[in-house]
């Protein structure tokens, strides 16, 4: 088994903070999107897409897409339970995780993409795109801000994926200057919360 991996992206960083609270470790290759090793033959092979992060399992099937990832570890790892319990709470992290997903880590890497000098040569740049995912971004943390009154968790009692994929979104927004602003209290304790984890800096 091998998990590529690529150190800054918000993406694999979901997969490693997960087998990070799992305690699983896996054989890593880093892939240096600086010297464009997602984009070169050797790599198109394992995700046609170029993206990150990949799972190569030892009979040389290739699983890609974050969330499928975890949830194939969470399969064979099933405790704790990262994708909730019961009927009711497996939902309501689906649920919470692709508002996480499109509501904030969306706009946000667009908002990266975009404005961000990073991106200058790598894509095409409209800023005025960027300006207004960032505009959505706060829009939507106001939204997780009043959901996350009176909870510690986004979607269950524990933490689960859908509280890593909402990490990994703010924690994006950093490299372009948008932070929680300090009125959304509820969010700003989650965000003291989940990042005072053993795992936060997977
Ligand atoms: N939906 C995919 C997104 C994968 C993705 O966009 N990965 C980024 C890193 S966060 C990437 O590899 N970008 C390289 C590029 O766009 O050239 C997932 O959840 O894994």
């Amino acid at each position: 088994m091998k998990f590529y991996d690529l150190a800054g992206g918000s993406n694999p960083r979901r997969v490693r903070i997960y087998l990070a609270e799992k305690g699983i470790e896996v054989p890593t290759q880093s892939i240096d999107m600086m010297k464009k090793e997602n984009s070169q033959p050797e790599f198109l092979k394992i995700n046609p897409f170029g993206k990150l992060p990949a799972l190569e399992l030892d009979d040389g099937t290739v699983l890609t897409e974050s969330m499928a990832i975890c949830r194939y570890f969470e399969e064979e790892n099933p405790e704790p339970p990262m994708f909730g319990r019961t009927a009711l709470e497996k939902a309501q992290v689906e649920m919470w995780n692709r508002r996480a997903e499109l509501e904030i880590l969306y706009p946000i890497a667009q908002c990266f993409q975009h404005t961000s000098d990073f991106w200058i040569g790598r894509l095409e740049q409209h800023k005025g795109w960027g300006e207004s995912c960032r505009s959505k971004a706060l829009a939507s943390m106001a939204i997780f801000d009043a959901h996350l009154k009176d909870r510690n968790f986004l979607a269950t009692d524990d933490y689960t994926v859908a509280d890593i994929t909402l990490q990994c979104g703010i924690l994006l927004g950093k490299g372009v200057a948008l932070k929680i602003p300090d009125e959304l209290e509820h969010l700003n304790a989650w965000w003291k919360r989940v990042t005072s984890r053993a795992t936060a800096r997977a």
